[in-house]
């Protein structure tokens, strides 16, 4: 243990501490820019920095060690003077007009500015505003990047893509694509975690907003609105709305008030995609010799272009079920069209609103659609661009009352609403391969060994004398590992199940942004007690997923059900 004073404090820590942490110990919180705990420790942005009495030159608190006998000041007059100093350098290379930024409200360099009494800048402005593909769902704006480097770490050492790099030289130097590729021809998994850990707005989702109000507003067009499990577990904390008044069903009545049609519930076809998965991987198991192992799940789709540029010989082991997202789609602007609203599918304009980035590229690949309509989901938004659009089509979801979703697209059961988390598809699989082989339920929490948020979880089932080995993977560093291991032959198994961001689409990447926060265990956590409170704790129980079988549909992998709810991945 090393004893230290910080701001006339006694304070004693482990050895190897660093200032920061050793003052958050004893409540002194010392603002930082560029750190990212575990990730971005590397002093850049000199806003941490701190006063050690008998040193000349003041030290960044986020990557020096804590001492025997040192005295730190944290906001003496020459810390204090040489942060603002700091601060205003960073603005000179800005562009700072706030008012018209999608993070204004949300960015760290604002906040900074605001808590440090920033009110000019005393130097000139000089900043760049590079060219970008504006129609790509991922957007990188120069002209506000603080070379903060948080974008090049989360990409590199969590998501092992290295998209982001350092470029140019001198005066010039900022980050950019790596390699000197375009973020087109580079392999970005489209993911979102760069912008949710950037701290202002030199990155940001393409914001599709009004392409859907246009939609509202258009007589001819019928909006039928499909909302993701990890969305209800988030949406009220870029709102401030206290979490008892964000529940699923003031989402549900947000939703209408903006004029949608019909507000369904993308839990329904992720119940129908269980129907569909559950069965492939056990007719998969039963000509075992005819395919490659393990079978990986599908709806991810940050996922799926990560393994498409990364391990394309291994494309055949996803799932061909296609993501809930798709298969809502497809079912909305066919059984939807024609048997509840006998009308044409091409005036059903489907929105999706999503805790993710990479979907906008999913609505979008060529081969998916099926319905014979256009697209079979037309906009996909964020949870961001959603709460954007509440608040800027003046709605108050603390005075709305809670509204039912409509049907019969909006029924889902509890296994649905925890693939928001890491390990729930995987658990709402098993539970619907237990009653496959079984013919009887399982207790509905059987399976609750693949919960929580451990890098890789392993487990083998034991269902009907047949053992699945099963594995659940998040962040796509990790997954990388897991494939790894499997082609080195040190793991085997028969279903993994991946989700690209780390914890689940809980933490995914179109998320609020919550600086210095990682949110995905908490959200995931509602979203078990979303499962728990579900009178339906069964996919293949969902009275409405039966009834699109029985008129539709047929049966799990039936013709139809091929033609519309599976895909080959080859776009
Ligand atoms: Fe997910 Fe999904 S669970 S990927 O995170 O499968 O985005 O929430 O909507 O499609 O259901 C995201 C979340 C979904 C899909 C579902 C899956
Ligand atoms: Fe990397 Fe994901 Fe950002 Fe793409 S979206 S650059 S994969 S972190």
């Amino acid at each position: 243990m090393v004893n230290l004073t910080i701001d006339h404090k006694n304070i004693q820590v482990p050895e190897g501490t660093t200032i920061l942490k050793a003052a958050a110990a004893a409540g002194i919180e010392i603002p930082t820019l560029c750190f990212l705990k575990d990730l971005n420790e590397i002093g850049a942005c000199r806003i941490c920095c701190v006063e050690i009495e008998g040193k000349d030159t003041l030290v960044a608190a986020c990557n020096t060690a804590a001492e025997e006998g040192m005295v730190v000041y944290t906001s003496s007059l020459k810390a204090h003077y040489a942060r603002r100093m700091n601060l205003q350098i960073i603005l000179s290379q800005h562009d700072f007009r706030c008012a018209a930024c999608q993070r204004n409200g949300s960015c760290a360099l604002q906040k900074i500015c605001a808590d440090m009494n920033i009110n000019d800048v005393p130097f000139g402005q000089s900043y760049e505003k590079k060219e970008w593909d504006l129609s790509f769902p991922l957007i990188r704006d120069d002209s506000k990047c603080i070379k903060c480097m948080r974008c090049v770490q989360i990409c590199d050492k969590v998501q092992s893509l290295g998209i982001w790099d350092i470029v140019n030289t001198g005066k010039r130097t900022g980050v950019g694509v790596s390699k000197m590729r375009t973020i087109t021809e580079a392999d970005c998994a489209l993911c979102g975690q760069c912008i949710t850990h950037c701290p202002t707005g030199a990155l940001r989702e393409r914001d599709d907003v009004r392409k859907v109000m246009d939609a509202v507003n258009d007589p001819d067009k019928i909006v039928v609105v499909q909302i993701a499990p990890a969305v209800r577990s988030a949406w009220g904390e870029g709102l401030g709305l206290p979490e008892k008044m964000a529940t699923e069903k003031r989402m549900a009545a947000a939703v209408r008030a903006l004029g949608m049609d019909y507000v369904f519930d993308t839990n329904f076809s992720a119940d129908l995609t269980i129907m569909e998965e559950a069965n492939e991987f056990l007719e998969r198991m039963t000509h075992r010799e005819k395919y490659q192992w393990p079978m990986y799940t599908s709806c991810c789709p940050g996922w799926v272009r990560f393994l498409k540029s990364q391990y394309p010989d291994m494309t055949e082991q996803l799932s061909t079920a296609k993501s809930p997202q798709q298969m809502f789609g497809a079912v909305a602007k066919t059984y939807f069209a024609e048997k509840v609203l006998d009308t044409d599918p091409s005036r059903i304009f489907c929105v999706s609103i999503m805790p993710c980035t990479a979907k906008k590229a999913e609505c979008a690949l060529p081969n998916i659609n099926d319905a014979g309509a256009d697209k079979d989901v037309d906009v996909v938004l964020t949870t961001r661009e959603f709460d954007r659009m509440l608040r800027s089509e003046l709605i108050c979801p603390a005075n709305l009352e809670e509204e039912e979703f409509d049907s019969p697209l909006g029924t889902g059961s509890g296994a649905a609403v925890i693939f928001g988390a890491t390990g729930g598809v995987m658990e709402a699989a098993l539970r619907t391969a237990y009653y496959a082989l079984k013919k009887e339920n399982p207790k509905p929490d059987a399976f609750k060994m693949v919960r929580g948020l451990d890098e890789i979880k392993e487990v083998t089932a034991e269902i009907a004398g047949i053992p699945i080995r099963a594995a659940v993977v998040h962040g796509l560093g990790n997954t990388r590992k897991l494939i790894e291991r499997v082609i080195a032959g040190e793991a085997e198994y028969d279903f993994v199940e991946v989700m690209a961001c780390p914890g689940g689409c809980a933490g995914g990447g179109g998320q609020p942004i919550t600086e210095g926060r990682e949110m995905a265990g908490e959200r995931g956590s509602k979203l078990y007690t979303l499962d728990k409170k579900n009178p339906l704790r069964f996919s293949h129980e969902n009275p409405s997923v039966r009834a699109l079988y029985a008129q539709y549909l047929e049966k799990p992998l039936s013709h139809r059900a091929h033609e519309l709810l599976h895909t080959d991945h080859s776009g």
